[in-house]
């Protein structure tokens, strides 16, 4: 039960919520109690942690009157909710946002400035919650905070990860992985909610009984159970008072555990136990679109959607609520496959606990999901082995079976005779080992199934699922993804920040598309005086910060050219190398003289999933270059590599608003979106980049003249596959090529030592699955225009103004306006 026992009787405990005083001190009051009394210690002894610690809660106060009323406001006037569900939630550092959303940075600015504190400081002083690997973690992010600033009705379901992606270092140039101990200081963003603990089930086995009725029904007899207890977090909207919920689990043993740890005599086998139950949310798995198929991560995702169902259904809902209403109460949007098995935990809470029919619980469950796919990689599709998940979750194995069952007879029914389209569609595989084909579920449960960009929505329909898009070709719709340019322009670029504002007006920050305003702008040589500046500014600002954090000074005056995400071969780090290696080569052999070379820094930023090794591979080899350049004098002032470790939300936030080229340059028809790719363009950084995801988009509106396009288009990829592509043949007829990949192959950035680069050069001449050769020589084509092209300064500047004021589509808030219309449907209020 809720509430007090008796009615209040005091006018202050009746009342609504009091916030705190909006003022410094106001804001100095929070503060100091919550480090005297929250902390426990005094100002003149407390630590930047303590400090830290008690600045963050008293922030938390002013957002804390807002949730609570946003929540009471959603009880009242109960709307249509959405419930995002992602294994991945990449937030990056939470301070900056909430003063931002609150409005409240000069006050605190203020009020720590009155104890000898500074602010920046304190930012310092947080590590940011890394819950997820890349792209995909970071939309989910993006997602929140625009449904939040939209005020649409939205809880995101979550893991709450002891340890997120790891940390990186590098040891000789290689990477080493450390855990990210992200809690060891405590979490101040974080409300756990014990007594709101659910129970979930794993293994055993399933029975047929008859109930009262006199139906056959199954019931699932689990092997063994844990529990979920739920952290909330606060997810505000842009000063508009708005506060949704992200509701992480964590996985705590049961109390039967602690009993028998009380009982055993063996004490440390129950504890073994109790580990073993806990170590489900333990650390996140590092792969970023490679899943590797662990019975831990099959774990996981049953656990958090066992529980967020559990928690919407019993807790959220009202107890008598009608469940044949469910799809007018709320839309689950499933976040790549991750969390599709629970379609099959919908179905048995509604047939097995709630004791529905079939047909009936089917028609609800296929109301209530819609599926998001982030890839076109045929390794990135999960796959769960039948053993593995009838080990697991009998019940929903057979659930999954009943599903395919009769969506097999639709199939026939449809194309008669077809067989081998049977097989192909099938939600169960036989090939090469039995196993679930997640997203054949997710496309047939799925209300609507979308893609996250329209070159990628149209491969999604053509390649991966035509067989789904010709069944139900309504199904399928794009929705191109976006970021929040509340982080990514307005906190991390105030320089850039200040000049838009005074250009446009206010309010650009929850209406990108006035960002156009600033189109004329470009035309005005003052203005492209004062954008400069903003750039240097922040070229200055990440000079600062990598001088600190790396060691690494950076020169000064540089085009300054980034590839930062994650490091796979198919966004082909390994052809931004070639093209270093190229300018190296092309300035050491005399063949062009270093003066007439546009000088250039190139920054690389990228993890590598621990168990990939030609991504390492790549990392070393990188890092091999980089020091043999840097050390070079021979072309000092003229090419530099960086390769700051462990690129993370917190350094993108410094990294993208100082670059001047953003590289995109992918294989054609590999990158589903890209989401980098909107960041930069938003701070004015021009792209070089192949026709691939969101780049195709992004080329259209900014115009070919303010983008540098290469390489082979996807139709022109999928005709080389078909001819046989040959790689040594490329690097035979190419000189430039060969003489840059052979100067790699004599060990010449590697202590004269071959044999650290053989697996990488010969991948590339012998395999090359991602075609790095074949776009080799476009992509120098166009990067010595882009030499050319900066070398006009005030051309350069023009376009990069128009890229910000062309980009304003790639607001996250856009993306939300799109799934409302195109999939979450009217019920939803705005
Ligand atoms: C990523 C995609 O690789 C990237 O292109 C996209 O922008 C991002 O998701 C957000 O949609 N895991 N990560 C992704 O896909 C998968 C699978």
């Amino acid at each position: 039960s809720r509430g007090p026992a008796a009615e209040p009787t005091h006018a202050l405990a009746r009342g609504p919520v009091v916030p705190p005083t909006r003022s410094s001190e106001g804001f100095l009051r929070e503060f100091l109690r919550e480090l005297q009394y929250g902390q426990g210690v005094t100002l003149a002894r407390s630590s930047p942690n303590d400090q830290y610690l008690a600045m963050a809660r008293a922030v938390r106060h002013y957002l804390m009157a807002d949730w609570l009323e946003t929540a009471r406001r959603r009880r009242e006037h109960p709307a249509k909710m959405v419930g995002y569900l992602s294994a991945e939630y990449l937030l990056g550092r939470q301070l900056d946002n909430a003063l931002l959303a609150t409005d409240m940075v000069d006050i605190v600015q203020e009020a720590l400035a009155e104890c000898g504190i500074s602010l920046d400081t304190m930012r310092a002083q947080e590590v940011e919650p890394g819950l997820g690997n890349g792209g995909l973690g970071r939309l989910a992010a993006c997602f929140i905070d625009s449904l939040a600033t939209l005020d649409v009705s939205c809880v995101g379901y979550g893991i709450r990860y002891e340890y997120g992606i790891f940390r990186q270092t590098f040891v000789d140039g290689r990477q080493v992985e450390v855990p990210d101990t992200w809690l060891s200081f405590g979490n101040p963003w974080e409300f756990p909610h014990p007594e709101r603990e659910v129970e979930v089930n794993f293994g055993g086995h399933t029975e047929q009984y008859t109930d009262e009725d006199g139906r056959e029904r199954t019931r699932w007899i689990p092997g063994w159970n844990v529990l979920g207890v739920p952290y909330h977090y606060m997810v505000p909207g842009y000063q508009n008072g708005v506060v949704n919920t992200l509701r992480l689990w964590s996985a705590r043993a049961t109390h039967a555990f602690d009993l028998q740890i009380f009982n055993s005599g063996d004490y440390a086998e129950a504890v073994r136990a109790q580990t073993f139950a806990e170590n489900i949310t333990k650390v996140l798995y590092p792969e970023d679109s490679t899943p590797q198929g662990r019975e831990l991560r099959l774990q996981q995702q049953y656990f958090f959607v066992a529980c967020s169902l559990k928690d919407y259904i019993d807790q959220t809902l009202p107890p008598d609520f009608d469940l044949k209403r469910l799809p007018d109460q709320i839309i689950f949007q499933l976040n790549d496959t991750h969390p599709v098995i629970a379609v099959p935990e919908l179905m048995r809470l509604l047939i097995d606990d709630k004791g529905m029919e079939w047909d009936e619980a089917w028609e609800i469950t296929q109301k209530c999901f819609a599926y998001t796919c982030h890839t076109l990689l045929p390794e990135a599709l999960e796959v769960w082995p039948v053993e593995l998940v009838g080990r697991l979750l009998p019940r929903h194995l057979e659930i999954i079976y009943g599903i395919n069952e009769r969506f097999l007879e639709q199939v026939r029914e449809a194309f008669p005779g077809d067989e081998l389209r049977v097989r192909r569609m099938s939600i169960v595989q036989d090939h090469p080992f039995r196993a679930v084909r997640m997203a054949h579920l997710a496309t047939v449960a799925g209300a609507k199934v979308n893609g996250v960009a329209e070159l990628h929505s149209q491969l999604l329909r053509d390649k991966l699922l035509p067989d789904f898009a010709q069944m139900y070709p309504d199904k399928f719709t794009n929705v191109t993804n976006g970021v929040t340019p509340r982080r990514f322009v307005r906190q991390a670029n105030p320089a850039l920040s200040e000049l838009i504002s005074e250009a446009v007006g206010p309010g650009w920050e929850r209406d990108l598309s006035r960002l156009s305003g600033l189109e004329s702008f470009a035309e005005d040589p003052e203005f492209r005086e004062q954008f400069r500046q903003a750039k240097q500014a922040n070229k200055e600002r990440l000079r600062a910060l990598l001088l600190v954090r790396d060691g690494v000074e950076l020169p000064e005056g540089h085009l300054l050219d980034v590839m930062v995400k994650r490091l796979h071969e198919y966004k082909r780090q390994s052809l931004k190398l070639l093209h270093v290696v190229t300018l190296y080569e092309s300035i050491r052999s005399g063949e062009v003289a270093a003066e007439d070379v546009t000088p250039r820094t190139v920054i690389f930023g990228a993890k590598a999933a621990p168990g990939y090794h030609m991504a390492k591979e790549t990392i070393a080899l990188i890092n091999a270059v980089a020091k043999t350049i840097n050390a070079d004098p021979a072309v000092k002032g003229r090419l530099a590599v960086a390769f700051p470790a462990n690129y993370n939300v917190t350094l993108a936030e410094t990294l993208i608003p100082a670059a001047d080229l953003s590289e995109q340059i992918s294989l054609a028809g590999m990158e589903a979106s890209g989401t980098g790719n909107m960041k930069f363009a938003l701070n004015g950084a021009l792209t070089v980049g192949t026709d691939d995801g969101a780049n195709v988009e992004i080329r259209q509106l900014v115009g070919d003249d303010n983008f540098f396009l290469f390489g082979m288009s996807e139709p022109e990829v999928a005709a080389l596959h078909a001819s046989g592509y040959v790689p040594s043949q490329v690097y035979a007829d190419n000189p430039r090529l060969k003489r840059v990949i052979d100067l790699i192959a004599s060990g010449a950035f590697t202590d004269g030592d071959p044999g650290r680069v053989s697996a990488f050069v010969d991948d590339l001449l012998y395999n090359d699955r991602f075609m790095a050769l074949a776009d080799y020589q476009s992509y120098i084509d166009v990067q010595e225009r882009i030499d050319a092209a900066y070398a006009d300064t005030e051309a350069w500047t023009r376009s990069a103004i128009l890229n910000v004021a062309r980009a304003g589509f790639f607001s996250s808030d856009r993306s939300m306006h799109d799934y409302l219309d195109r999939i979450w449907g009217a019920g939803i209020r705005l």
